[in-house]
């Protein structure tokens, strides 16, 4: 692949979109690669995964404009279809992902931190939807996911108005859960910088959803997703079921049963993961 890298660190896999030329921003070979890099990846052996951008200036710059710029009406639906189905994917992955946003992420590239389950930054990320700008509306979930992560008014206000946000305000507005800066030394030296301690804190967080029962975590992405969808009634039922399911896996009885015999030696990390 040319734009995407992909390794494995464990049960963490780190997906790296690396296009520098044009600040990583997302073309139709960015997505069709994209798109294969989610189909390989072992769900039975990751997860976790972290997803960033190469370099520290931009973690995604949006969607390419060189390419959206010929588009006729046909095809920009196609464009639209080909990141939509990606992100969708990238949303229902079973195992949870974390958005590592190092820099700028507009339009396509705040889309995409959208579809991820969590998003961390570093202190020079830059959130936008810059569309209404360049004469479109955002076309790769835009506009639904704003508005069900922040509130309707405040999506509605970033995407009419096409203002980007600085790092501490999308934290403000609860678009992103932690900001990372660089660390100094006594002497006011940079001894790491805030995309090291962006992507250290990132493959953290999950190494230790790693370690944690993984059809649980499946369950509960999928029971938190879903139940989004639809009313309360319908939610808890789906919630009800994928509970449920937790009974028949060997995780489960060796969690509660080392609970049980107050074995503190015996986590439930070291556990065999799997079904029954
Ligand atoms: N596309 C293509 N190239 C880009 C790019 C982008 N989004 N962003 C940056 N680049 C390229 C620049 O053209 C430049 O290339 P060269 O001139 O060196 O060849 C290189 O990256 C470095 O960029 P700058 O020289 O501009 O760097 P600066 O530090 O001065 O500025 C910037 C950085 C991020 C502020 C600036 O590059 C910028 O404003 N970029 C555009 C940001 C943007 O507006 N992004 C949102 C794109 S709209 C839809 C499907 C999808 C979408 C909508 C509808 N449907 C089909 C319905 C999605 C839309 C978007 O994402």
């Amino acid at each position: 692949m040319e734009f995407i890298t992909y390794e494995q660190e464990g049960f963490v896999g780190v997906i790296t979109i690396n296009r520098p030329k044009a600040l990583n921003a997302l073309n139709s070979q960015v997505l069709d690669e994209l798109n294969e890099v989610l189909d390989t990846v072992d769900v039975g052996k990751t997860r976790a995964i972290v997803l960033t951008g190469a370099g520290e200036k931009s973690f995604v710059a949006g969607a390419d404009i060189g390419e959206m710029s010929t588009l006729t009406k046909a095809e920009g639906e196609a464009f639209g279809k080909k990141g939509n189905d990606v992100f969708r994917k990238l949303e229902t992955l079973p195992v949870p992902v974390i958005a590592a946003v190092n820099g700028f992420a507009l339009g396509g590239g705040c889309e995409i931190s959208m579809s991820c389950d969590i998003r961390l930054c570093s202190d020079n990320a830059i959130f936008g939807q810059p569309e209404v700008g360049l004469g479109i509306t955002p076309g790769f979930g835009g506009t639904q996911r704003l508005a069900r992560l922040v509130s309707p008014g405040m999506a509605k206000q970033l995407i009419y108005t096409a203002r980007n946000i600085k790092a501490d305000e999308a934290y403000r507005i609860g678009l992103v859960n932690a900001v990372y800066s660089a660390t100094l030394d006594e002497a006011g030296n940079v001894t790491a910088t805030a995309q090291e301690n962006l992507l250290a804190a990132a493959k953290k967080m999950a190494a230790g959803i790693a370690a944690n029962a993984p059809i649980a975590v499946r369950n509960c992405k999928k029971a938190i997703n879903d139940g989004l969808q639809t009313d309360i009634d319908q939610a808890i039922v789906i919630e009800e079921k994928l509970f449920g399911d937790c009974f028949e896996t060997e995780d489960q009885r060796a969690g509660m049963g080392n609970f049980l015999e107050k074995d503190k030696e015996k986590k439930l990390k070291v556990v065999p993961f799997k079904n029954k």
